[in-house]
């Protein structure tokens, strides 16, 4: 198949998830064309069947906002005509979904049909997709796409409770490229810590949402009973407070931010514990990034985490803002030597659920139901 990829190109989960779908895709050999407005982070150009297309916003002085959902349709529409596309896979609903269903309005008034899936990654819905600016076009954009897939089966029940929706939602989780994750180069963690102390991490793009203030005092608590470094992976607003707390709370020596890496896989091999205590998450494909690595995982029990993270298994999941029970479960995971090791094998064999040859399968069923779309 020839199939047009609608992304964001930056560090968060969606675009990552969707440039892993295309790689894997695409060495499949389908062909695969990345549309966005820069070079996708987890891209590499020199990979086979893989097509990179920028969408360019002129600005003006009239502007105080660029039309980028209209860029993005017009190009839409060029490179499914010059590059022959049978189909167009939309990650983020904004505005993605609503740019997509344009194009595929223009070139219906040329003769030209063309199928759009949609996948919705988590906050095109639960933060911003629920935001009454946005609200009718998000959901009119899911219901006019020819097939819609949502990450988790949390997100699928939020987007039906938030929005009127008539279509069925497919639940394809995300997944993991094995190969990318086990490390084969040396172990990194004497750039960060001692060999005898813990290494704790968390990534994410440091907003609200992460509860990045529960991720240092989840810290604090647990330096008082295990010899252990927090390593902050990730940038964004939230940074610098969390910085100033960590001065509030006089762990400087302990606590190292290292702002944003491509390298994660490298960061999370050498890790012996993540946290994740989010507000919402669809998903969290950073947890199951980190049991893939290995590393087991301290999470809230928000959204879709706990499909992800099975308690008392992969690590434990909590109430979000319950600091002093997430404290709890990482000390006792820590603490104890064989305790980490058993929590270290089953976050590695709770994540084989989530290998890349079952998930990316599924998607290639749900292009071929949207190709028997005819209008
Ligand atoms: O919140 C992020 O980390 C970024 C955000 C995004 O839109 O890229 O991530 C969302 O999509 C990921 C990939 O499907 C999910 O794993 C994350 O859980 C989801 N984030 C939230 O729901 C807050």
């Amino acid at each position: 198949m020839n199939i047009g990829f609608v992304l964001y190109p930056t560090f968060g989960g969606s675009g990552v998830v969707a440039t892993e779908l295309g790689k894997a895709l695409a060495e499949m050999g389908h062909h695969i064309h990345f549309i966005t407005y820069r070079e996708p982070v987890r891209l590499s150009l020199i990979e086979k069947n893989v097509y990179f297309h920028e969408v360019n916003v002129t600005d003006y002085a009239l502007f105080d906002y660029q039309p980028y959902a209209l860029a993005l349709s017009s190009k839409l529409v060029d490179v499914v005509k010059k590059e022959k596309l049978d189909l167009l896979h939309v990650h983020y609903a904004i505005p993605h979904a609503y740019a997509a269903y344009m194009s595929k309005k223009i070139l219906a008034d040329e003769g030209i049909h063309i199928p759009v899936v949609t996948t919705l990654h988590g906050t095109d819905i639960t933060l911003v997709g629920k935001n009454p600016s946005y609200r009718s076009a998000v959901s009119f954009s899911i219901n006019h796409s020819d097939e819609v897939t949502a990450v988790s089966q949390s997100l699928r029940e939020e987007t039906y409770e938030y929005f009127n929706i008539k279509k069925d939602i497919h639940v394809i989780p995300n997944f993991i490229d094995f190969d990318f994750y086990t490390d084969s180069q040396p172990c990194i963690k004497h750039r960060f810590a001692r060999n005898d102390q813990k290494l704790v991490t968390h990534i994410s793009n440091f907003r609200p949402v992460k509860r990045i203030p529960d991720v240092i005092r989840i810290f604090e608590q647990i330096q008082k009973e295990v010899d252990a470094i927090l390593l902050m992976v990730g940038d964004g607003p939230d940074r610098a407070m969390a910085e100033d707390l960590v001065v509030k709370l006089g762990l400087e020596d302990r606590v190292q931010f290292l702002g944003k890496t491509k390298e994660i896989h490298r960061v999370l091999n050498c890790s012996d514990l993540f946290l994740l205590p989010s507000e919402t998450e669809s998903f969290g494909l950073a947890a199951l990034e980190a049991m893939a690595c290995k590393t087991p995982v301290i999470s809230s029990n928000t959204g879709g985490l706990p499909e992800v993270n099975k308690h008392g298994f992969s690590g434990y999941i909590c109430q979000v803002g319950d600091v002093k029970e997430m404290s709890k479960h990482a000390i006792e995971i820590l603490s104890n030597k064989d305790t980490l090791a058993q929590f270290k094998a089953n976050a590695y064999q709770r994540s084989k659920d989530f290998d890349q040859a079952h998930v990316v399968p599924l998607y290639v069923e749900v292009y071929k139901k949207a190709l028997e779309h005819k209008e």
